[in-house]
């Protein structure tokens, strides 16, 4: 079963979530929505009661980068509270993909655990692996990202050469317009972000509410764990990235509510976030969710 006390490896991970829809018909969805390089499923939980054509969608992705081990603990997590809490699977239909990047995770576990990008070959014969949050076909290669294969930030030879992007892609769209809100989970920074990443001047037409609700659900999370976030666009905050998931969800997808997680800490144990820290912060990600959640609802 799941638990949060410690990390679950990517063969528990599996295990729980074809444990869900047998536990739960009538509200979970398993699917293989693709395969990653090495050939692993690429899983896609679809989570609401009384299937509708007209909910509005609420998209999750975990895992982009390997060595960010809280972020598919953290989609786990907000699994796990949804199936509890009726009022958010009877208004909402939810598509989770808690683990896009499985060869990375598990290459975190046994080789190098400081291992970020998916493990695909590259033109390089030393270098493996593309950065799948460089890697989305919206600004692509441009500021924040490398065309050297051996970077940590690498793009692809181009962009959405990936399957775990394309396979993200093809799910993103096909509901996209009834999609309201798309969170991409990561750590570390303490931080709630907003499009865009790729540039700090532009501003994207609702940028008012994308503030106003990042900053609540930085309230929401002071409140339930008294620790501090910060609120802003990745652009403003730290430095300017671009192809990734959230950009892409914002200015292809035009989803309205796009947001990056960066959960804890600040630094001090950054990517190897302590077994202790788990708990907390996976209910930092479900406070925000939460929050998000309800103001999607509210605003139907
Ligand atoms: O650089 C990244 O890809 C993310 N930071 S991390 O330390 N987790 O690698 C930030 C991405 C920010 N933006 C969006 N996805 N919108
Ligand atoms: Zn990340």
């Amino acid at each position: 079963d799941v638990t949060f006390d410690r990390y679950m490896n990517h063969d528990e991970i599996i295990s729980y979530l074809e444990l869900l829809p047998r536990q739960y018909p009538h509200l979970v969805k398993l699917t293989v929505a693709g395969r990653s390089v090495e050939g692993r499923p690429l899983h896609l939980l679809t989570i609401t009661s009384s299937h509708s054509s007209t909910k509005p969608v609420i998209f999750i992705d975990g895992g982009i980068h390997a060595r960010e081990w809280i972020s598919p603990a953290a989609a786990l997590n907000v699994v796990g509270h949804l199936l509890q809490t009726p009022k958010l699977t009877r208004n909402l239909e939810w598509k989770v993909m808690p683990l896009i990047n499985p060869d990375g995770y598990i290459y975190s576990w046994t080789k190098d655990r400081l291992w970020r990008k998916n493990r695909a070959w590259t033109q390089s014969a030393s270098c493996v692996g593309v950065d799948l949050n460089r890697n989305f076909d919206f600004h692509w290669g441009e500021a924040g990202s490398s065309d050297r294969p051996c970077s940590p930030e690498y793009i692809g030879s181009q962009a959405f050469s990936e399957p775990e992007t394309r396979t993200l892609r093809d799910i993103l769209l096909r509901d996209y317009n009834r999609t309201q809100a798309f969170v991409s989970i990561h750590s570390y920074g303490q931080a709630i972000l907003h499009p865009w990443s790729y540039t700090t001047t532009a501003t994207r037409s609702n940028a008012g509410r994308l503030e106003r609700v990042g900053k609540d659900m930085v309230e929401s999370i002071f409140s339930g764990e008294r620790v501090s976030y910060i609120a802003g666009t990745f652009g403003e905050l730290f430095y300017t990235v671009s192809g990734t998931s959230g950009d892409y969800a914002a200015g292809v997808g035009e989803i309205p509510l796009v947001y990056t997680l960066e959960l804890r800490d600040t630094g001090a144990a950054g990517f190897i976030l302590p077994k202790e820290l788990i708990i907390p912060t996976v209910n930092d990600a479900w406070l925000a969710i939460e929050y998000l959640a309800n103001h999607v609802i509210a605003s139907d």
